[in-house]
């Protein structure tokens, strides 16, 4: 159970990255299971001004730890490096036990531009996406029927829930930073690639009750950002809600980030946009897209 998770028993076998930019650090070690160890990452977020060179040494040293949400193998908390702090100093999210995948993700690495002609999707990346298991996505499907993070749901309907993401919680952040996701209920929706101009009404859905939200949180229809990710971490479609003015989060770089309002016009125009358009995009070379994809643009690379 992850709610059970001791980070004080957290062996660290190394650090995986420390990123200026999101004022994190990433820690790879283990935790104890039932017949040994098991891989987890700790991904520590800068909430007050923590020198970054103690991050590492950080979990031992805290005085207070509140679990904010835990949903299958992530959980979320907040910590205190001193009691009377009025709010907490760190965030901490923990993947227990953590695969391949997650470590690669969060491991440095230099970023790559591709380019994704619908010939290398096939070829390539839709082999990728259909090759995940679906207990990839058991987070999606624990918000879905109601296991995880039900108490959160800002709003629900056949379409679509709409629910604070897991850097943001509705309760004790700020709305400098805030962060929803909105995510389709079809399971057959995977990623931009699959939208088609049948789906236009339920993307403006997503559109018109996020502006709600956000208004009724005291904030302008008009300050906050959705955008999709592609390529994203899971396959299952969602929309990021974020705080027009936030820009902590790496997720909205150009490429990946493309803007819900564009994506809107671009199917109005053309519903099979996404089944013709390439895709540009940077890539990180631990993702396992990276290479496969450069090797195809090299025998390809006529222009
Ligand atoms: P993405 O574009 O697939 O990948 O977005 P990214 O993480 O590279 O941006 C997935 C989004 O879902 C991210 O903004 C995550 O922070 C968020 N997220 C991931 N998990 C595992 C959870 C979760 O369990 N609960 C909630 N509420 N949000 C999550």
């Amino acid at each position: 159970m992850a709610s059970l998770l001791n980070l004080d028993e957290f062996q660290l076998e190394r650090c995986l990255n420390q990123d200026i930019a999101t004022d994190s650090v990433a820690l790879l070690g283990t935790l104890p299971v039932q017949d040994g160890r098991d891989l987890a990452i700790v991904r520590i977020l800068k909430l007050s001004s923590v020198a970054s060179q103690e991050f590492s040494t950080l979990i031992n040293r805290l005085e207070g730890l509140n679990l904010v949400e835990s949903n299958d193998i992530y959980t979320w908390f907040h910590g205190w490096l001193a009691r009377s702090n009025a709010k907490p100093d760190v965030k901490i999210d923990v993947i227990f036990p953590a695969t391949d995948v997650h470590v690669r993700k969060y491991s440095a690495q230099s970023v790559h531009m591709v380019h994704e002609s619908i010939d290398l999707y096939r070829k390539i990346v839709k082999p990728y996406v259909d090759s995940f298991p679906p207990k990839r996505t058991q987070w999606v499907r624990n918000i879905l029927d109601g296991t995880s993070e039900s108490e959160k749901l800002i709003y629900s309907d056949p379409g679509y829930v709409l629910l604070p993401d897991m850097k943001w919680d509705a309760e004790t952040s700020p709305l400098s930073t805030l962060y929803v996701v909105a995510i389709a209920k079809s399971v057959a929706l995977r990623s931009l690639r699959d939208l088609r101009g049948e789906h236009i009404p339920l993307l403006k859905d997503i559109r018109r009750t996020a502006r709600q939200y956000v208004q009724g949180k005291g904030l302008a229809g008009s300050a906050v950002r959705m955008f999709i990710h592609y390529q994203p971490s899971y396959y299952h479609f969602h929309v990021h809600v974020v705080n027009a003015n936030h820009f902590g989060s790496l997720g909205t770089i150009v490429g990946q980030a493309h803007l819900l309002d564009d994506v809107i016009s671009l199917l109005e125009l053309d519903g099979e946009i996404y089944t013709k358009v390439t895709l540009n995009y940077g890539l990180g070379d631990q993702h396992a897209l990276c290479q496969p994809l450069l090797e195809a643009q090299l025998n390809d690379d006529s222009e």
